[in-house]
């Protein structure tokens, strides 16, 4: 499998907004998108870090995932996600290595991108995700 690199970095939080605040005026980011993805129940903001990207997530249902997460673990880093070629051959290859997934097929996320994600009790307690850009400039 080769993995290009880290698309980006994902993070838990409480609110969107707070968070937004955060990464702009003590950082210096810009945020250049705010998404819903509603299948997944979060809205999730992006900033650009050099070649890759942090994307906050925010809940917008209790028991969604990230909702979940943040009422078991608190804030903090909830994935990361690596950027592949093609996300059923990551996935397939993953699988024949004996490592669970989460998602038996690609699905669309945020920004358009084909995504999966791995479970993370079969990566050591790291919730990862693969990420294909559907048209290529990596
Ligand atoms: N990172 C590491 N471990 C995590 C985790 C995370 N993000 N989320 C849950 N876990 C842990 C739990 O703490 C639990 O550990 P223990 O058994 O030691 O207590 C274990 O995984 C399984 O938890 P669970 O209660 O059985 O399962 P959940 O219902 O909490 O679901 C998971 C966990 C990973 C399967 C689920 O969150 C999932 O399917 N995630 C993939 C989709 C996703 O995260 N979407 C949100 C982001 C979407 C986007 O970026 O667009």
């Amino acid at each position: 499998m080769q993995i290009n690199k880290i698309e980006h970095i994902a993070i838990a939080v409480r609110s969107l907004d707070d968070s937004i605040r955060l990464y702009e005026d003590v950082f210096g980011f810009k945020c250049y998108l705010i998404e819903e993805v509603k299948d997944q129940k979060v809205r999730t903001a992006f900033f650009k870090v050099g070649e890759t990207k942090i994307e906050l997530l925010e809940s917008t249902e209790a028991g969604g995932p990230v909702g979940k997460f943040i009422e078991k673990h608190g804030e903090g880093i909830h994935h990361i996600a690596f950027a592949v070629d093609d996300v059923g051959k990551s996935l397939k290859e993953s699988e024949e290595k004996g490592i669970e997934a989460i998602d038996k097929s690609k699905r669309q996320g945020a920004e358009g991108f084909d995504i999966a994600f791995l479970h993370p009790k079969s990566t050591h307690g790291v919730l990862i995700e693969f990420c294909e850009k559907k048209t290529k400039d990596k």
